[in-house]
């Protein structure tokens, strides 16, 4: 059975031109920063971003886990979303592994913290306060529907967050799936942010691993922290090199996998008892709802896996599609075929 695998674009497999780059790789301890695959990766993807420095890490949670321990202290409070992958998915990892306190903001439908109550979470002098470190943000939001995050939205977040010494992160994983949907540069996206961490492993399809850039400061603060962390790879350029061909090949046909996501929205939003929420643009994230008696979101993930489709279901009526590259514009078409059986 030919199998359409929508559960997320971590299960891109690398494309020849990443095998052979890293069959080819030049590598060397990276621990001792003598790794030249490695550099070059952490340097394209400082240019890329518009920043200093970047760090090659092992994964997206481990580039927010290291950017968190860098920006903030012990009993230092880091301000989230609520649908924040940092908050819902990396196991509380800032608080487990760095003592940091998150102080949870709700998200707006559209993937943004709402400025005023940023503001109002941000804690006044006090002997019994934490101190508001830093806030943190996600682009594009995941759980938000895979929203991206505008240059004005990030411009007037990051002047609230100057204006009360806070600093920003961004949660870029799938920060060029934003630059690609709203045709900025990715640096517009993150020049008013301290640090970001993007992956390479999602939709650019590489097999592993995040870059965090920033500062060159920060960057330092934050390669002690993925130390500690278990995360000195050594001869790392052997996966840095299909980074390397992620970034210069991978970007531009993200467009691709919008298009197929719109695609499958539209189809999907005609069938019974669906629902598909709106976007500011479409990424490659889509969420749907199944408001009906009859069927729930995992029997429906059942059913459609039966014909050879994969979604996940997230939640009781949510289910989730991510289109990446492994998927065609045809696969979308048969997956949709599959979708109005099952719901018929
Ligand atoms: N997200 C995964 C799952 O954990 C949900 C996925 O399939 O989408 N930030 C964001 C916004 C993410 O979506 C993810 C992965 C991460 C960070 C963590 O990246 P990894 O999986 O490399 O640790």
């Amino acid at each position: 059975m030919h199998i359409i695998d929508l559960r997320s674009d971590t299960f891109t497999r690398p494309t020849p031109a990443m095998r052979r780059a890293m069959y080819e790789a030049e590598v060397g301890d990276d621990v001792f920063g003598e790794d030249p695959t490695v550099n070059r990766l952490e340097a394209l993807a400082a240019e890329r971003m518009g920043k200093e420095a970047g760090l090659f890490v092992a994964s997206g949670t481990m580039g927010n886990l290291v950017s968190l321990l860098a920006h903030c202290g012990r009993g230092d409070e880091a301000i989230v979303g609520d649908q924040a992958h940092t908050y819902i998915y990396e196991q509380g990892g800032m608080a487990a592994l760095g003592g940091i306190q998150p102080r949870v903001v709700r998200n707006q439908p559209d993937g943004t913290l709402d400025l005023a109550e940023v503001a109002a979470a941000i804690r006044g002098e006090n002997i019994h306060f934490p101190i508001s470190r830093l806030v943190a943000v996600e682009n594009t939001h995941n759980r938000c529907g895979g929203a991206p995050l505008t240059p004005a939205y990030m411009a007037a977040l990051g002047a609230l967050a100057r204006e009360h010494g806070l600093r920003v992160h961004v949660d870029g994983a799938r920060i060029f799936n934003a630059a690609v949907a709203l045709g900025v540069d990715a640096r517009a996206l993150v020049a008013d942010a301290d640090s970001v961490s993007f992956c390479l492993s999602k939709g650019l399809g590489a097999p592993v691993g995040s870059v965090v850039c920033g500062e060159r400061e920060f960057v330092a603060r934050a390669r002690r922290a993925r130390k500690v962390v278990g995360g000195g790879m050594r001869q790392a350029g052997v996966i840095a090199a299909a980074g390397i061909v992620a970034l210069e090949q991978m970007v531009d046909r993200l467009a691709e996998d919008h298009a197929n996501a719109e695609t499958l929205a539209a189809g999907l939003a005609e069938l019974p008892g669906v629902e598909v929420p709106a976007v500011l643009a479409r990424t490659n994230i889509l969420y749907f709802n199944v408001v009906r008696e009859d069927i729930d979101a995992a029997t429906l993930a059942a059913r459609v896996a039966e014909q050879g489709v994969r979604v996940l279901d997230l939640d009781p009526r949510r289910v989730r599609a991510v289109t990446n590259y492994h998927v065609t514009a045809a696969d979308i078409q048969a997956a949709l075929k599959v979708f109005r059986t099952v719901l018929a």
